[in-house]
């Protein structure tokens, strides 16, 4: 089922203006309720997590977590008993991936966010929207070699190129009610939103946030972040999480100014742990009915398992890392899996410097057969604050490939770039 985009973000913006009065009211009553016959202790703030008790900096992507110690970015404005939060980072890139499958370009590519928070009734509800620039890059996505997955044309899939993600990254809103000091159930939800699979989404994560290519190893880890249909149900514990989703599995096709809903047929599960405000580990399991576009009888069962450390330095600066593990299954097929490691390390609010290294296992480029690939890019940014909560960047990076014999007389001995101007609010 597609829906136009302009009906939807009608019925969207209703909908949230709607529940925006309800909540009004509702909480205007709760509050005497509130001031009579509940302790002040147990009544969730606004400030807090949105899924739970806890700070609102754990929170990722999607329901996924982060290490506590992450620095809080976006503009924070308090309402009307509202937390409202935004950020946006945009990216203008000039692209050069090397060798025979290479190719230049020249894309904008980023996400605009805004998030909505208060407390109502004994709980909190949050509402959540993303947007990003890519659809305006053109359909074929930017050149990445050794990339894969999703279609430009809806015949051909996309080998060496990105696809470009949809206008509509997120569309989402949240519920959760506390069950004491530490405990917690929520429920999550919408027509674009993530369900709980795998560590945070690459441009949500603060070791990857600021790296403007795309990880190769995206459809191992985090490709499900923008699903067109998804409702999560979890339980929080202090420092756990468990969580579950059904979504509808089908990656976006090459529309992407559309929001397409489909069948609730897919699941996921993730089980997340925060032992200390440093760390941040989950395992998930996923099971994607019908995901391909252009392979439309066969399934996937992925697992995924991470580790992020956080950790601020001196007052402004701050050092994330992420290493993480995918497994793909196909069915039928082989069965895929993928291996990150990235870092960035920002000592203040000038520099920025990031590596990402990946280890996947390929099957879909063009020389035939399953192939284990590698490849590290290191860059660094500079930037300069222009105004309140605005930076302007420059920066840069390079890429290097460790490939097999096979793939030499297709690919060569390759090495690519990026240089980069960017927009960071928040
Ligand atoms: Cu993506």
């Amino acid at each position: 089922m597609k829906i136009s985009l302009q009906r939807r973000l009608i019925a969207g913006a209703a909908g949230l203006a709607l529940a925006a009065l309800h909540a009004q009211a509702l909480a205007q009553t709760q509050t005497q309720a509130d001031s009579q016959a509940m302790p002040a202790m147990s009544a969730p703030m606004a400030m807090d997590g949105a899924f739970g008790p806890y700070p609102m900096a754990r929170e990722a992507s999607g329901t996924s977590w982060q290490p506590d110690a992450t620095p809080q970015s976006g503009v924070m404005l308090m309402t009307n008993g509202w937390t409202l939060m935004g950020a946006a980072l945009i990216d203008g890139v000039y692209d050069r991936q090397g060798g025979a499958e290479g190719g230049d370009k020249s894309f904008a590519a980023g996400m605009v966010m805004g998030m909505a928070q208060r407390t109502w009734g004994p709980g909190v509800v949050s509402l959540r929207a993303m947007f990003s620039p890519d659809p305006f890059m053109g359909k074929d996505g930017y050149p990445l070699l050794l990339a894969t997955g999703e279609t430009a044309d809806g015949r051909t899939p996309l080998v060496d190129r990105q696809h470009p993600h949809n206008l509509v990254m997120e569309l989402a809103a949240s519920y959760s009610l506390p069950l004491g000091a530490h405990d917690s159930v929520f429920v999550y939800g919408g027509p674009a939103g993530e369900p709980a699979f795998g560590p945070p989404a690459f441009m949500h994560r603060a070791s990857g946030e600021d790296i403007p290519e795309a990880p190769i190893s995206h459809h191992w880890l985090d490709s499900t972040h923008i699903t067109y249909g998804v409702a999560t149900a979890g339980y929080v514990h202090d420092k756990w999480k468990v969580e579950a989703s059904v979504f509808n599995g089908r990656e976006p096709d090459q529309q992407r100014f559309a929001i397409e809903t489909g069948a609730m047929d897919s699941a996921a599960a993730r089980v997340s742990y925060n032992p200390t405000a440093h760390w941040s580990f989950q395992a998930s399991w996923a099971r994607l009915n019908h995901p391909e576009q252009l392979d439309p009888t066969s399934n996937q069962n992925r697992l995924s398992a991470s580790a992020i450390y956080s950790r601020p330095i001196g007052a402004e600066g701050s050092w994330s890392t992420t290493l993480a593990y995918g497994w793909k299954q196909l069915r039928p097929g082989p069965a895929l899996d993928a291996w990150l490691l990235e870092s960035e390390i920002a000592p203040d609010r000038r520099w920025t410097l990031f590596a990402r290294a990946e280890r996947v296992e390929e099957n879909e480029l063009l020389t035939p057969g399953l192939h284990t690939v590698g490849k590290l890019s290191v860059g660094a940014i500079h930037d300069w604050s222009i105004a309140p909560y605005t930076r302007f960047g420059l920066g840069g990076l390079v890429s290097a490939y460790a490939l097999p014999r096979a793939l030499v007389p297709e690919y060569g001995k390759p090495t690519s770039g990026m240089l980069f101007v960017r927009l960071k609010i928040g």
